[in-house]
Order: structure tokens, then C-alpha cells, then sequence
């Protein structure tokens, strides 16, 4: 056998050996995700008799209540654990999302919480709100679903 020709064949080997050894694509192991909202009090009645300038805002515009945190991110897969916190001692909220996930909604009474969970299988940026007339202006948020494949770079961080 020529010299060349066992060259070839050890290149050959060398190849599959490489070939053999090459990692298998990563998928992402989809998570539980747990999240606490807390609807929070930014211009109500109540702040109208420490800060008198307040009261013909809130006359004019009723009271204004957010969701704290108003942004929530995952990646698709992952299983949504929400932990609904209203604040508030004499006004009820939902926490309402919009979309594919427009199943998902859930009355928060005065002074109390809720628990709701939900699969993340659509990815895009969603809406959530509280369907409260007086608080559906400014209340609400968004749950962005990030792909899967976004999740395999941070899947173990
Ligand atoms: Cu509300």
C-alpha cells in the first residue's frame, strides 16, 4: 500500500472520529416560571387628602392603578405560575391576558390574593389588563414568549 494511500485512509478516520464526536443539536428544557404581581395604587382618592392638588386629576381621570412588575417573560414551553396580589382595600382587579391566551383571566377581590398558572405555547408579546372600565386606560402589562430556541443559550444559567 502507497504512502499516500494510507494517508487517505488515516484522514478518513480521523474524519468519522470528528463526525462522531459532534454534538447533537441542544433543546430547551421547558421551566416553571414563577411571578408576583401586586396591582399598585398610582393616583387614587385616597392620595387626593395628602396631596390635595391630586383631587381634580383623579376627578377628572378616576383613579389610575398598574400591575407591578407589568412585564413578564418566558420562553415557550415553560409553565407560568402567577402569584396575584391586589393591594387594594376597596377596589377589585383582574389580571386579564389577551390573544391565544385570552382564557386566562382571573378576578383579584379587594385585600386578597389569587393563583393561576398557564402553559406559555405561543410566542409573541401579549397584552395583559384588568377589565375594570375606570382601570383598563392604564392598567396592564405584556407577557412576551420568547422562542425555545432562545432558551437553550440560558438553559442551566
Ligand atoms: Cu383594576
Amino acid at each position: 500500500m502507497s504512502g499516500l494511500a494510507l494517508v487517505v485512509i488515516a484522514g478518513l478516520m480521523l474524519l468519522s472520529i470528528v463526525g462522531c464526536t459532534r454534538v447533537a443539536a441542544a433543546t430547551y428544557v421547558p421551566q416553571s416560571r414563577n411571578f408576583t404581581i401586586a396591582t399598585v395604587a398610582t393616583l387614587t382618592t385616597e392620595q387626593t387628602q395628602a396631596v390635595p392638588s391630586y383631587a381634580p386629576v383623579v376627578q377628572k381621570m378616576g383613579e389610575d392603578y398598574s400591575f407591578s412588575p407589568n412585564v413578564i417573560t418566558v420562553y415557550q414551553g415553560d409553565t407560568v405560575n402567577l402569584d396575584l396580589r391586589n393591594l387594594q382595600p376597596d377596589d377589585a382587579h383582574t389580571f386579564t391576558l389577551t390573544g391565544p391566551y385570552a382564557s386566562v383571566s382571573q378576578t383579584i377581590a379587594p385585600n386578597s390574593s389569587e393563583k393561576i398558572s398557564f402553559k406559555a405555547t405561543s410566542v409573541g408579546e401579549f397584552e395583559f389588563h384588568c377589565t375594570v372600565a375606570d382601570h383598563l386606560p392604564y392598567m396592564y402589562g405584556e407577557l412576551i414568549v420568547l422562542p425555545a430556541s432562545m432558551g437553550v443559550a440560558d438553559q442551566g444559567k
